[in-house]
């Protein structure tokens, strides 16, 4: 069983701390379930604290996994709308600072929606990962909410616009389901092997 303990945390550039670890971060909108992923992983309620509302998550956190020896990341939520501007741009400027400046960054897992066709957010997060020729690993996340044909038109979707070499992990925090798949993707990428 792997173990998950925070050890580092940064609400702004200058707190971003030097790792001689690989990476893999958790990146997203606000509330599609970053937090809450982690703590599935961790196979514990509240490790990362999660919320209802959006904009929870307000600095970069760095999970070390044992016995394996990397960290995983959580991102506050990209492009949060209903923060201030001044908010938002401050949250994009941390998470640009992290990306630009991580060489041991293997992979971004990428989460959306299940419920949702892809919002211009998610599109603009690819694209910025992309600009950062980072690994990514997409996650379908609150996939208990959804009817199994809804989940397959969706990932239709989103295989048409990422390309068949990214196909998406179907996933519930809640359910556990996906879970084992998605440790095994995160544990490859951490290992360069992805
Ligand atoms: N049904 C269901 N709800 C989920 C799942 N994952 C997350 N949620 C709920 O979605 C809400 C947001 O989850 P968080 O994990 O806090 O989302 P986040 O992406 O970390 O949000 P920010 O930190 O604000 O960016 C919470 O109310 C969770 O309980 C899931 O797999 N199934
Ligand atoms: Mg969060």
């Amino acid at each position: 069983m792997r173990k998950l303990k925070l050890e580092k945390t940064a609400y702004d550039p200058g707190q971003l701390p030097g790792l001689d670890l690989p990476q893999v971060a958790m990146a997203g909108r606000s509330n599609v379930g970053k937090s809450s992923l982690i703590n599935s992983l961790a196979g514990r309620k509240s490790l990362a604290k999660t919320s209802s509302t959006p904009g929870k998550t307000r600095s970069i956190n760095f999970y070390l996994v044992q016995p394996d020896s990397f960290y995983l990341v959580d991102l506050p939520g990209y492009g949060y709308a209903r923060c201030s501007r001044s908010e938002r741009e401050k949250f994009r400027r941390l998470i640009q600072t992290y990306f630009q400046g991580s060489s041991g960054l293997r992979a971004v897992v990428l989460l959306l929606d299940s419920r949702h066709k892809p919002q211009v957010l998610d599109l603009e997060l690819v694209q910025f990962a992309r600009a950062f020729n980072l690994e990514l690993i997409p996650v379908m996340t609150k996939a208990d909410k959804c009817r199994q044909s809804h989940l397959e038109h969706i990932r239709r979707i989103w295989d048409q616009l990422l390309g068949l070499d990214y196909e998406p992990v179907v996933f519930s925090a809640r359910t556990g389901l996906g879970r084992e798949h998605l440790w095994s993707r995160i544990v490859q990428a951490a290992a360069g092997r992805s």
